[in-house]
């Protein structure tokens, strides 16, 4: 570990790197100093992204975009360069690692605490997407191709059902006539993006509650992170991925199905506050299709969970053998329960 924080300008010596956050993704350590100073080391998961140089070059690129329009350090994230100038280094196994500068004093939830923590995380989302209207989309590097294709994602789940590599499929025949009693619907954004009924935008891609850091003390949004995915989507993906995550009433692999529900006044609450920060600049369908994308999103997510579990768990950092399973059920729980409350949803939306 040292090694590799020894090529980047960090400012005092490292005295330890801890494992740090909850992401699926990335191996991420708290890198303290004797300065005192911190920073936050990622190792890129290279298999899921398959072009790091590509991916560094996005976010160097948009972080200086949302620096030049905010100077405050604890409003974006801000990458340590290596000695020689570059956004990340490769060790001598081909992994590849970047560094943070910590943001200090703030929180990731992985539920909301209070409905104002999930306002504020719907304002900083909003407030994100404006940001990046004026970025030019076409030099971002799409970093996993066909990542919010819904119905790419069912022929995935089919050819991994297909295979059944090992030998799970005979035990989730409910979870797959789930997925496939709603494969017919699953296209209809992608079909609206086609026909050129919805615009491509710079989004986040995966706007999950823990993606946001807020203040720990005003509850207030320093900083939205994660950024391995920024590319051209669309709105009501990530408008959508935020309820999946945030506007469901357990966590993401909770166990206990019955405590599994999609609430209202959290969904309520994210309209308002995502709205508030860029409605105005949405166009009608756009706003119309935001409760589609919830549905379409947590249907995706777990269509993915399903896919990884079928494949033998290679995606997802997994903790337990049933992991992806669980997850994947509390998706599927969701997305039923919002075809239950679909009127209330898109009555929701300000016309
Ligand atoms: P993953 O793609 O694996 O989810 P993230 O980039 O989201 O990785 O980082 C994982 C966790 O590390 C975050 O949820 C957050 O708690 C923490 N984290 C990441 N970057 C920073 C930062 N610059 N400052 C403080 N905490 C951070
Ligand atoms: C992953 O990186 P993380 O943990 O924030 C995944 C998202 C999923 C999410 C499900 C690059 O997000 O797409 O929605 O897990 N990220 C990638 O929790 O696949
Ligand atoms: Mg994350």
């Amino acid at each position: 570990m040292h090694e590799i924080l020894s090529r980047f300008r960090l400012e005092g010596t490292p005295v330890s790197a801890e494992p740090y956050g909850s992401g699926h993704i990335n191996i991420t350590r708290l890198v303290c100093t004797d300065a005192p100073h911190r920073y936050i080391l990622q190792r890129v998961n290279r298999h899921i992204f398959r072009d790091v140089p590509a991916l560094m070059e996005n976010i160097h690129a948009v972080t200086r975009h949302l620096a030049a329009k905010d100077p405050d350090p604890r409003h974006v994230l801000t990458l340590v360069l290596t000695h020689e100038g570059a956004p990340y280094a490769m060790d001598a196994e081909g992994e590849y690692w970047r560094v943070y500068e910590y943001v200090g004093g703030g929180i990731c939830l992985n539920r909301a605490e209070t409905t104002d923590d999930f306002y504020q995380s719907a304002v900083a989302f909003g407030h994100f997407q404006m940001q990046l209207a004026d970025f030019p989309a076409r030099t971002l590097h799409e970093t996993i191709a066909r990542f919010h294709d819904t119905p790419a994602r069912f022929e995935a789940l089919h050819a991994a059902a297909d295979a059944d590599v090992v030998g799970r499929r005979a035990g989730v025949a409910e979870e797959l006539a789930f997925a496939y009693a709603r494969e017919a619907g699953a296209g209809e954004l992608m079909r609206l993006l086609r026909a050129g009924r919805l615009p491509l935008r710079v989004t986040h891609n995966d706007t999950k509650l823990n993606n946001v850091i807020l203040d720990e003390v005003t509850r207030t949004p320093l900083c939205v992170i994660d950024l391995d995915t920024v590319m051209p989507g669309l709105v009501a993906n990530d408008f959508g991925d935020s309820i999946r995550f945030g506007a469901s009433t357990a966590l993401e692999d909770e166990k206990d199905l019955s405590c599994v529900r999609l609430s209202l006044p959290l969904y309520e609450t994210y309209v308002r506050g995502f709205l508030g920060a860029c409605g105005d600049h949405l166009t009608p369908l756009e706003r119309e299709t935001l409760p589609l994308g919830a549905k379409l999103i947590t249907l995706e997510n777990g269509v993915r969970f399903l896919t990884d579990y079928l494949d033998g768990d290679h995606y997802y950092a997994v903790h337990r053998p049933e992991h992806n399973l669980d997850r994947c059920r509390t998706q599927f729980q969701l997305v039923a329960d919002m075809e239950t409350h679909w009127a209330e949803m898109n009555a929701a939306i300000p016309k």
